[in-house]
């Protein structure tokens, strides 16, 4: 059973309207942009409002109700608002999920996907999301991922895609590795296992070679996205300043180089500190220690960087049996393994200072190292206190450098490093290369051949795309060799160079390769002289409004970024950022919590759409709140929603058909002024994407107009029509059949969404202002410029707040406030 609002006849049902307005839009192509990749005489300002597009795991879900009713309101506010919008739609449709639930079912991951496919593609219709269809694309067809091919080929030729052996995050459940990013507290982001460190060969791409860029152009974006997101980013990123240092190996030619930001304490470091599973380690050992670092590097490969780091982590290590000699003392320093300095970051290689590094200060007393203070700042002594001096203050037992301030030595300390050669400035970056290889089978296959003779060769353009075989979903991922590998057919081909027998690349790459550039190509899918149609790029890029989740922030986010200016660099795009505004939206949640199966407290879209219908569904998830707070469902009343709708919609069938047509400059000043009001405010919300307040007011704008009918100016009045009618074209915005549904029984041509957005009359908007007095016991204290009809408890707020009347009452209590709206205040003080 569905809601409906009263029975009989003439009852406002949200089901029954569905239909017939899907037809009517794609009857008259209501939503197809202008002039896609030609020029079609169009002069309204192009406007691409994009959402993160969805992963095909099933029909669609509660989360994708909530992105997409954003998105959309958005878009067709964009429209009403005289932009030519583009709004697009595709699919992530490579992946894990596809691939287990295949396994699952025994299905090819094929069928799976573009079955699910047509699934939300028809339920995105019946939520009348205002597309573009001619946008329609799919990762997984070998038109698109061929491109990921030829883009990782150009970026192959310029060393920004490069294969080595590299520690990297395990999952022993999904039997792939996983990028930094998909590693949630130690676990697969996917599955939920722990993760394993492992030493594999992989591809990654250099997004490290564009660290500073991706944090120098979030100046444009500032004020654009949301804060939130640009801090996550330039943390991701994490540039540390500082110096590198170099320290002669005794008994040894060669010298180890590290990492500081605190060059001034330099005369304090006592020891220093490897990475216990960095191949410098295993350098540095000495043959009479080798047993016992090796056991130990083996419990600190299992660790992952995070367990690593804890504060609270015991500090562990065995000593290297090596000295490196400090290049300001001359001092030996023991050299240790331990695992709080991480392989991946710097050089993998610290000096230690116990004075002044709490991480350090713990490793000196669990293994009874020296501890010199270096920076006096009237601390207590780190070495009777464990905790380490972390202020700033003035430099002690560093020579010549004593008595300079912490800023003053970084740099005097830097520079003669530099002068004696053993030094110099530098930046490290948290941020690592993006790991592209996947183990798996349903992604996009990587166009390299590994010859024997020739190495890595590229596959030729002509020969892209490099299909995926038929035949590898049968083939389980096993012991860590990917599916591909068992597809012998496949693998075995001849070196395109020189002929001889050579083996495909059995790994495919990380579906955040699609995502990354998928919105360049949303204007011309079918091109196929390139990734994507210069035309089409110039009409519609950099992305206007882009809406998705935060969880993305430091992954697809970035990558997107990251491949932009890729193209840019290879003078694919004229712009480096893709993405110009960015909104992201909450989450649905239920009861407090996540969604989910196990919790049991799963909300199904499909259902509540059969219940209450596309529309209150959307207006619900848009009225919750602001668009990037968490909505939960048990908070929130669909049926409120409904009831809402269907006052509305008996607005319209009040109405006086007589007034058809009539000037609505002849209507009811005073009510035409409250919606003009109305009206402005609406406006103004929807540009800032305040959905939810846009959706209040013109809840507020349904009560004026019912009690103008009700109680007059009356139904047959022309302001009443104007005011119906601005309803009908705002909430299209957010409830698009209802809405078209209004207009109609109101008498007006269809349809509502390719009309123009209301315009507030600016003459009706500004209040006419009158002169209040405002008298302190009796005596003209303040003259207040105040709407007239201003209401009597806002009048004397702003009376007692004036700053005439505060000084005039000098500290005395008030009394009593008489209020006069709109032209007296009497201020009486107590005695
Ligand atoms: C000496 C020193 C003295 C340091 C001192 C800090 C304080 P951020 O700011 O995060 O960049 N470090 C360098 N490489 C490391 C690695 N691979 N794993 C763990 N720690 C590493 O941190 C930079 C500081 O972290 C560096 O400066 C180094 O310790 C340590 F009072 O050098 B410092
Ligand atoms: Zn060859």
């Amino acid at each position: 059973m569905h809601v409906q609002e009263k029975s009989g006849q003439d009852a406002y049902d949200p089901q029954a309207i569905v239909e017939k307005w899907m037809r009517v839009w794609q009857q008259r192509r209501a939503f197809e942009a202008k002039g896609l990749t030609t020029d079609e005489g169009d002069d309204r300002p192009g406007s691409y409002v994009v959402s993160m597009y969805p992963y095909p795991s099933g029909d669609l879900h509660m989360g994708h109700g909530e992105v997409y009713s954003i998105s959309d309101a958005i878009a067709r506010f964009g429209r009403m608002r005289g932009h030519n919008v583009l709004t697009p739609i595709g699919w992530d449709s490579f992946g894990l999920p596809a691939e287990n639930a295949a396994f699952k079912r025994d299905l090819d991951p094929r069928d799976w996907t573009y079955a699910n496919i047509e699934v939300q593609a028809e339920s995105f219709r019946r939520l009348g999301m205002s597309f573009d269809w001619r946008t329609r694309l799919h990762t997984s067809d070998p038109e698109f991922y061929r491109w990921n091919q030829w883009l990782f080929l150009r970026m192959f030729e310029r060393g920004l895609a490069v294969r080595r052996a590299a520690p990297v995050n395990w999952c022993p459940q999904d039997a792939t590795v996983l990028a930094n990013e998909q590693v949630l507290q130690g676990r697969c982001e996917r599955c939920g296992a722990a993760v394993v460190r492992r030493e594999l060969t992989q591809w990654f791409f250099r997004t490290t070679a564009y660290a500073q860029r991706l944090l120098d152009d979030m100046a444009q974006l500032k004020g654009r996205w949301p804060d939130d997101v640009l801090t996550m980013q330039r943390n991701w990123i994490g540039r540390s300043d500082g110096a590198h240092i170099d320290f002669r190996i005794a008994g040894r030619d060669e010298s180890v180089r590290v990492f500081s930001t605190r060059p001034d304490t330099l005369f304090g470091a006592t020891f220093m500190v490897v990475a216990a599973d960095a191949a410098l380690a295993e350098d540095l050992c000495a043959p009479d220690q080798r047993a016992g670092f090796e056991v130990y590097r083996d419990t600190v490969r299992t660790a992952t960087d995070i367990e690593r780091l804890a504060a609270d982590r015991p500090r562990t290590g065995v000593p290297l049996g090596r000295h490196a000699i400090n290049p300001m003392t001359g001092e030996k320093m023991p050299i240790y393994a331990a695992d709080y300095v991480l392989s991946g970051y710097g050089t993998g290689a610290i000096m230690a200072v116990p004075a002044h590094d709490q991480r350090d200060l713990d490793f000196a007393r669990a293994m009874d190292l020296p501890v010199r203070v270096v920076m006096d700042t009237g601390e207590p002594d780190p070495a009777e206190t464990g905790i380490a001096i972390s202020g700033d203050g003035v430099l002690v037992n560093s020579d010549e450098f004593d008595g300079l301030r912490k800023d003053e030595a970084i740099v005097a300390i830097t520079e003669k490093l530099a002068r004696d050669g053993t030094g110099e400035a530098a930046l490290a970056y948290r941020l690592r290369d993006w790991l592209l290889s996947r183990q798996r089978y349903w992604g996009t296959p990587i166009p390299i051949v590994h010859c024997p003779v020739c190495g890595e060769v590229p596959v030729p353009d002509d020969e892209l795309p490099v299909r995926l075989p038929e035949i590898g979903y049968k083939l389980r991922p096993e012991g860590g060799i990917p599916p591909l590998a068992s597809a012998t057919d496949w693998v075995n081909v001849a070196c395109p160079t020189c002929g001889g027998a050579a083996q495909r690349d059995t790994d495919t790459m990380d579906t955040f390769v699609d995502s990354s550039w998928y919105y360049l190509r949303y204007p011309n899918p079918n091109y196929t002289d390139g990734p994507f149609d210069p035309e089409g790029v110039r009409r519609w890029l950099p992305v206007d409004h882009y809406v998705g989740g935060k969880e993305h922030a430091t992954g697809h986010l970035l990558y997107a970024r990251f491949i932009t200016k890729v193209c840019h660099d290879l003078g694919l795009v004229p712009f480096v950022e893709p993405f110009t505004r960015l909104t992201n939206q909450g989450q649905v949640i239920m009861n407090g919590r996540s969604m989910s199966k196990t919790l049991g407290n799963l909300v199904n879209l499909q259902e509540q759409l059969g219940q209450f219908g596309p529309d209150a569904v959307r207006v619900t998830m848009v009225f919750a709140g602001p668009p990037e707070e968490d909505i939960d469902w048990a908070d929130v009343s669909p049926t409120g929603s409904v009831k809402w709708l269907a006052r509305v919609w008996r607005l319209a069938g009040d109405l006086d058909p007589g007034s058809l047509g009539a000037d609505p400059a002849a209507g009811d000043r005073p009510t035409r002024q409250a919606i003009h009001r109305l009206i402005d405010e609406t406006t103004r919300q929807m540009e800032i994407t305040r959905l939810n307040v846009a959706i209040a007011r013109l809840m507020e704008l349904t009560s004026l107009l019912r009690k103008a009918i009700d109680r007059g100016p009356g139904a047959a009045d022309p302001a009443v029509r104007e005011g119906v009618g601005a309803l009908a074209r705002m909430l299209s915005c957010f409830a698009p059949f209802t809405a078209e549904e209004v207009w109609e029984r109101i008498g007006e041509p269809a349809t509502v969404a390719n009309c123009m957005w209301p315009e507030a009359d600016q003459s009706l908007v500004t209040q006419d202002l009158v002169t209040c007095v405002v008298q302190v016991a009796g005596k003209v204290r303040d003259r207040l410029e105040v709407p007239a009809d201003i209401a009597e408890d806002d009048l004397r707020e702003l009376a007692v707040q004036s700053a005439k009347v505060l000084s005039a009452l000098n500290g005395t209590d008030v009394l009593r406030v008489i209020v006069r709206a709109p032209r007296l205040v009497n201020v009486v003080p107590a005695r």
